[in-house]
C-alpha cells in the first residue's frame, strides 16, 4: 500500500465518525438562509457546502488546511496534494513514496495522443484536454469496481486510484495538447523522476532557463490547486462525482467549468487587457491614461479582467505571491510595470464605479502576464495550465467526499411563478 493510501486509510474512520457526530450534535442548526435575490444570483453568499481541503477567507484569501497560501509558496505541488487530502504535510519518506507512485502511473496510453493528433488546429486547447481526460475514462478503476459490486466503504479507495492516475498523467497530456495544438514539433518524452511540476515544465519545451521556469511552474501549480468548494470547477466536479460518475467524468466536468471567461479563462482576458494598454499607449501609460482606459472599458459594458471576486474582499494572496515573483525576475518589463500600475490605480476606479463588491485583483490579474514572460504567447493555452493544477484540488475533494459518504447533490428548485405568487401576489404571473 502506498504511503498516501496508508495515511488516508488511518484517517477514514475518524473522518466518518466526525461527520456523523457533527450531524447528530448540530444537524438542525442553520448555516445560512436563502433570499430570493440569492436564488436568482448564483447562490452567492449561501453557505451550504462542506469542503475541508481549503477555505477562502474574504479578508485574507486562500487557506489550505488552515495554512495561508503565502506560507506554502516554497512547497512542491505534490506536497500540497498530500496536505489537501490528509491535512498534514508529508515527511521525506511519504514524499518519496508519493513521487514514486506518480512515476509508476505517469505513462499515457498511445490512443490518447493519437486522438489529440486528430483535432483540427483551431480547436480550443481546453476542449482537447478535456476530451483526452474523458478518453482515459476507459481505464477507470472506480467504474469497474462499482459494477463488480464494490461496497460503499471502498468508494474512496477506487476514487483515489483513478485520481492518482489522472494526476500522474495530466502533465504529459497537457504538454501534448500544447505541442500538438501549436505545432511545436514532436512530443518531449516524460522524465517523471524530475518531479510533477518540473517534468510538466520540461515537456512543454519552452525556451526558458530550465531551473527558473521549473520553479515558476511549481509556484503556479501550487497557487491554483484549490479554492474551497463553491467555485464553478469545484462545485461542478463535486456534483458530477456525487452521482458516482467516476473521477474522469467528474474532474473533466469541473475543468469544463474552468474554461469559462468568468472563471479560469479570465487569465487570458487579463493579458489581452494589459497588452491592449501597452499597444494603445506604446508602453507604460501615465496614471491619467490608464484611468481613462479603465473607464472606457467599464463604460463599454465590459469588466476589468482579473479584478473582483465572488468571495474575496482583499487583494488575492495568490496575486501577491506572483507579484513577488515578478518583482524578483521581471521588475522592469513594460507589461509587468503595467500590471503593477493597474494594481495601484484600478481599485479606486472600481470603487468609484461602485458596482464590484471587491475592487482588488484576483490571481488572474497577473498569471497570464507572467506566462507571457516565459515566451508562452498562446493565450488560449493558459487555462490548461490552470487545469493541471486545479486537478489536485478536485481529486482531493472528490476522494474525501466519497470517504465520508456524501450523498448525491440535489438542491430543490422553484419556479419564478411560485416566487411571484408566494411573495408578491400583486404582480401578475
Ligand atoms: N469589472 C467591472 N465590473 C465588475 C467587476 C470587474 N472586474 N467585477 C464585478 N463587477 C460588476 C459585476 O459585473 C456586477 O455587475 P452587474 O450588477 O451589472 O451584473 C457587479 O459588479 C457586482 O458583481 P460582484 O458581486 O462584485 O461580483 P460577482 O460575484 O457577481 O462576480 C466575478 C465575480 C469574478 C465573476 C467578477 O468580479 C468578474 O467578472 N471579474 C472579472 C473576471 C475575472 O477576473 N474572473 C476571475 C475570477 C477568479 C476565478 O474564479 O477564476
Amino acid at each position: 500500500m502506498s504511503a498516501l493510501k496508508e495515511k488516508l486509510a488511518s484517517q477514514i474512520d475518524s473522518l466518518r465518525e466526525d461527520a456523523k457526530a457533527i450531524i447528530t450534535a448540530c444537524g438542525d442548526e442553520k448555516l445560512s438562509e436563502v433570499k430570493v435575490a440569492q436564488a436568482f444570483g448564483g447562490m452567492r453568499g449561501v453557505t451550504s457546502l462542506i469542503c475541508d481541503t481549503s477555505e477562502v477567507s474574504p479578508e485574507t484569501g486562500l487557506l489550505i488546511r488552515g495554512i495561508p497560501i503565502l506560507e506554502l509558496t516554497n512547497r512542491l505541488p505534490e506536497e500540497i496534494f498530500w496536505l489537501l487530502l490528509t491535512g498534514e504535510t508529508p515527511d521525506e519518506g511519504q514524499m518519496r513514496s508519493l513521487h514514486e507512485d506518480f512515476i509508476s502511473r505517469s505513462e499515457v496510453p498511445d490512443y490518447v495522443y493519437n486522438m489529440l493528433a486528430t483535432f483540427p488546429l483551431d480547436s480550443h486547447p481546453m476542449a482537447m484536454l478535456n476530451a483526452a481526460l474523458l478518453s482515459l475514462e476507459r481505464e477507470s478503476v472506480f467504474r469497474k469496481r462499482y459494477f463488480e459490486g464494490m461496497s460503499k466503504d471502498e468508494y474512496w479507495e477506487a476514487a483515489l486510484e483513478d485520481g492518482l492516475n489522472l494526476i500522474a498523467k495530466i502533465p504529459a497530456i497537457a504538454a501534448a495538447v500544447y505541442r500538438i495544438r501549436y505545432e511545436k514539433g514532436g512530443l518531449i518524452p516524460s522524465q517523471a523522476k524530475l518531479g510533477w511540476g518540473a517534468n510538466f515544465a520540461r515537456m512543454l519545451g519552452i525556451d526558458a532557463p530550465e531551473e527558473e521556469f521549473a520553479k515558476f511552474m511549481n509556484l503556479y501549480l501550487t497557487l491554483h490547486s484549490d479554492h474551497e468548494g463553491g467555485n464553478v470547477s469545484a462545485f461542478s466536479c463535486a456534483t458530477v462525482g456525487s452521482a458516482l460518475s467516476d473521477p474522469y467524468y467528474a474532474v473533466s466536468a469541473g475543468l469544463n467549468g474552468l474554461a469559462g471567461p468568468l472563471h479560469g479563462l479570465a487569465n487570458q482576458g487579463c493579458l489581452r487587457f494589459v497588452q491592449g494598454i501597452n499597444e494603445r499607449y506604446h508602453g507604460v501609460p501615465t496614471d491619467e491614461q490608464l484611468v481613462e482606459y479603465a473607464w472606457e472599458t467599464l463604460n463599454s459594458g465590459k469588466v476589468i479582467p482579473g479584478y473582483g471576486h465572488a468571495v474575496l474582499r482583499c487583494p488575492d494572496p495568490r496575486f501577491i505571491a506572483f507579484h513577488q515573483f515578478a518583482d524578483k525576475h521581471f521588475k522592469d518589463d513594460p507589461l509587468m510595470l503595467i500590471v503593477d500600475k493597474i494594481y495601484r490605480l484600478i481599485p479606486d476606479v472600481l470603487r468609484e464605479q461602485g458596482k464590484a463588491k471587491n475592487p482588488f485583483p484576483n490571481v488572474d490579474a497577473i498569471s497570464g502576464s507572467l506566462l507571457y514572460q516565459y515566451g508562452i504567447s498562446e493565450f488560449r493555452y493558459y487555462t490548461v495550465m490552470f487545469a493541471v493544477s486545479r486537478a489536485l484540488g478536485l481529486v482531493a475533494q472528490l476522494v474525501l467526499n466519497r470517504a465520508v459518504g456524501m450523498p448525491i447533490t440535489r438542491p430543490k428548485s422553484v419556479t419564478s411563478a411560485f416566487i411571484k405568487s408566494k411573495f408578491s401576489p400583486a404582480v401578475k404571473v
